[in-house]
């Protein structure tokens, strides 16, 4: 097992896409794909091209994207699914139907044999056209187990080379998936894939008990995406394989954080900022306890390096903070204190995140020039003037995020715009601190999924008064 060698499967194109919200352009998910091959996944399951017109288009697009990994149609056990998957050019198609009781009876209202009829049919017809076949037993974990083992097993002498353990609904526990994966592998000849729902937040662990079992692949998406609680994340996997078990998926760690942004952008699903790996807290230390030791020796209150990642780590600075914390900011920052004075600006930073949800570096320097009495800082222009490009979240009307934004002191105009950003502020603020909190209430106000603020160096200005749109660069 040590050194061993896993496959990741990224379904974000498929799975991810059934997260409610979630629809991808077909140039976005041809750019997720390169991404997903560049970062070293081994296959990619591009879409179910029976969805829709444009779910067609982007698998048809992806498959002749030439890429390393093996591009995957998820489709029923169906002639039309698999004659529209040749059209598309794939190299294998994932034939998925429901196996246990539940969704014999309710969902399909097939017999058991019935359903082995077609799975079989579907897998040679599949076969007869070239293309690689995987199985999945859809709610494969709660499946009566002979059963799975038998339809498992005729799937695979139909020709199919993978199966998939599909915890459809997320109720399994890493032992029971431990035992169940060694179980398949005893009776069924064929490569295993593990496709773990998130419904109790087992997924990641239940994906490295099915590892060390025997399973070659993992299913993930970017961000966990997927129905309901999503799937086991593309980033918690590859990196608790490698930290955790020594093993290699072939991903590089370093390009995660990268590609997370870019799928929270395209799909509009912001991540939680404590989300491990690729969230912004994963490497933050705030309590006085740990940054003081962090500082002394990281591996203290960290579980690996950030470097692993291309990360570093951050120490926050607010009530929570002791000296060594504020020294190391100050360090940071070029300025040099007494010990006298580190104790004072120490306990006026504590007094006012008292009173402030957020200490921002602006904070530290004027509570610093406040204890030295003399600046610390550069000259600061006279009025600074910046332009936030916003992002709203969809389902609110624009123009309600803009009636609240306009509101906002610092906020001189509001414009609604097209292109890759809903609205852009133009703001005007006296100081870097005034101008942070500005940027703060613009954040905090509802309907407002991200920001980017551009500082303005230089303006340039018509003799004439400037008028209409114009007016955003005065
Ligand atoms: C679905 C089913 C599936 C299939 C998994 C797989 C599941 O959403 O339609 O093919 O490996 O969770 O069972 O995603
Ligand atoms: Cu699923």
């Amino acid at each position: 097992m040590q050194g061993s060698k896993v496959i990741i499967l990224d379904s974000t194109l498929r799975e991810g896409e059934q997260t409610p919200g979630v629809s991808f352009k077909v140039e976005e998910k041809i750019e997720i794909a390169r991404k997903l091959d560049e970062i070293g996944v081994g296959m990619i399951e591009a879409g179910s091209p029976i969805v829709s017109d444009g779910v067609k288009e982007a698998v048809k697009k992806i498959a002749k994207e030439n890429l390393n990994a093996e591009i995957i149609s998820h489709i029923r056990p169906v002639k039309s699914d698999i004659d529209v998957s040749i059209d598309c050019d794939v190299d294998r198609v994932a034939i998925f139907i429901g196996t246990s009781k539940s969704h014999r009876e309710a969902k399909l209202k097939m017999t058991k044999e019935q359903i082995q009829e077609k799975i079989l049919e579907a897998i040679s017809y599949a076969r007869d056209h070239g293309l690689k076949v995987r199985f999945t037993p859809e709610d494969a974990t709660r499946t009566e187990t002979d059963y799975l083992l038998h339809v498992c097993k005729e799937a695979v002498e139909a020709g199919a080379d993978r199966i998939s353990v599909a915890d459809t609904v997320g109720i399994m526990t890493p032992n029971q998936m431990y035992d169940l994966v060694s179980k398949i592998r005893a009776n069924v000849n064929a490569e295993l894939d593990l496709h773990c729902h998130n419904d109790l937040g087992l997924a990641t662990a239940n994906c490295l008990a099915g590892v060390q079992a025997g399973a070659t692949a993992v299913h993930t998406t970017v961000n966990g995406l997927g129905e309901r609680a999503g799937i086991a994340s593309l980033s918690e996997v590859s990196v608790a394989l490698k930290v955790l078990l020594n093993i290699d998926t072939g991903i590089k760690l370093d390009k995660l954080s990268e590609l997370s942004s870019i799928v929270e952008r395209y799909s509009g699903i912001y991540l939680c900022p404590t989300t491990p790996i690729v969230g912004t807290n994963a490497f933050s230390h705030k309590a006085g306890i740990h940054t003081s030791a962090v500082l002394v020796n990281p591996a203290t209150y960290e579980a690996f390096d950030p470097s692993l990642l291309g990360r570093t780590r951050k120490i926050i600075v607010d009530k929570y903070a002791g000296r060594h914390a504020v020294k190391a900011k100050l360090d940071e920052m070029g300025i040099n204190v007494n010990d006298d004075q580190l104790a004072k600006i120490t306990t006026e930073i504590k007094n006012l995140a008292d009173k402030k949800r957020r200490i921002e570096d602006s904070d530290i320097v004027t509570v610093t020039e406040k204890i030295l009495g003399q600046k610390v800082s550069g000259e600061s222009p006279e009025m600074i003037t910046g332009l936030v490009s916003i992002m709203t979240d969809p389902h609110i009307y624009t123009t309600n995020i803009i009636r609240r934004i306009i509101n906002i002191n610092g906020v001189s105009e509001a414009y609604e715009i097209s292109g890759e950003y809903d609205v852009v502020a133009h703001i005007q603020a006296k100081d870097v601190a005034a101008l942070n909190e500005c940027l703060e209430a613009i954040r905090n106000t509802k309907g407002v999924e991200a920001t980017t603020t551009t500082i303005v160096l230089k303006k340039f200005q018509r003799k004439e008064e400037a008028k209409g749109l114009r007016k955003i660069f005065s």
